[in-house]
């Protein structure tokens, strides 16, 4: 019986701290030291250790497992491409290809042949039907998912987009820092906060903190996926919500139709009706533009 109580706890321990194949259970684990964007960009870090799943010994992490170190992949202007993987840069002028056997990065000049177009879709400014998008331009002016515009923030924190009418759908929540620029210049978005299920994501000055981890990029797991694009940040929940911070300090949060006139916040309803999308937290209709942004700060960040 005695034995019985004694064991109990070692195999709750177990379950809880089982780790994918490559890698093992560490008490103090250094993330610094086991990415493979790490291995060559200068990537911000803590030298404070987590408990947690490290890579094995000759493993780093390509941001989805611990591959073998000969295999992680190249970085092309500060984005880390895992192995096999392609972009386009220069306008679609050039091609670079992070080779699956050397994992060197060779780039190609390459043309669009007729019929052909080059268009990015590794952006939330892409034009998909149905999709709502919903913008913060780099001089504060809000653009709802309903084509409202013309309300300019201040400096603070508030609520961009979060769902408020479906539970059915896993919940999340983006909000932005608007900050004043240094030099009184345009204020900007100067981080975002995404709450998605049991994860939470700080995106700052290009330094990303998962639960309050710092992480290496990419990051992939529990359906969200957190990636450097050339021009920004990009938060990923399941496909079913994007949200870009822009170097420049523009935010866009792009959503799915499925999410359309289930949600609340600066961004709107995603009804398809601009004219009612000035609601408070409480559900009421709101006619002033100031007591409207106010209500949307947020209390806790
Ligand atoms: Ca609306």
């Amino acid at each position: 019986m005695k034995a019985g109580f004694a064991s109990l706890p070692f195999l709750i321990l177990s379950a809880a701290l089982a780790c994918p194949s490559n890698s093992h259970y560490e008490i103090c684990s250094s993330p610094c030291d086991t990415s493979c964007a790490g291995l060559s960009t200068r990537i911000q870090c803590t030298r404070n250790c987590f408990e947690g799943c490290e890579c094995d010994e000759g493993h780093m992490s390509d941001g989805e497992a611990c591959v073998p170190i000969e295999r992680c992949g190249c970085v092309h202007e500060g984005l880390y491409l895992k192995a096999g993987e392609s972009i386009f840069s220069n306008n679609c002028t050039e091609k670079c290809t992070c080779s699956r056997i050397s994992s060197q990065l060779t780039c190609e000049k390459v043309n669009c042949t007729s019929g052909e177009t080059c268009t990015c879709t590794d952006r939330v400014d892409g034009s998909g039907q149905g999709e709502g998008h919903c913008k913060i331009s780099s001089e504060a002016q809000l653009n709802t998912f309903d084509g409202g515009s013309g309300h300019f923030l201040c400096s603070g924190v508030y609520d961009l987009a979060l769902l408020c009418n479906d539970s059915a759908i896993p919940w999340f929540r983006v909000s932005v820092r608007i900050g004043e620029d240094s030099d009184d210049g345009p204020v900007v978005g100067e981080a975002i906060y995404v709450f998605f299920q049991d994860t939470f994501i700080t995106v700052r000055n290009s330094k990303i903190w998962v639960n309050g981890r710092p992480v290496w990029l990419p990051y992939n797991k529990n359906a969200v996926s957190v990636r450097q694009i050339q021009d920004g940040t990009m938060v990923d929940l399941d496909s079913l919500v994007q949200v870009h911070l822009h170097h420049d300090g523009e935010v866009k949060v792009k959503v799915k139709e499925i999410l359309a006139g289930k949600l609340c916040a600066l961004c709107g309803n995603f009804n398809g009706d601009k004219s009612d999308d000035l609601k408070l937290p409480t559900g009421e209709s709101e006619k002033d533009t100031a007591e409207f942004l106010h209500a949307w700060k947020a209390k806790d960040l």
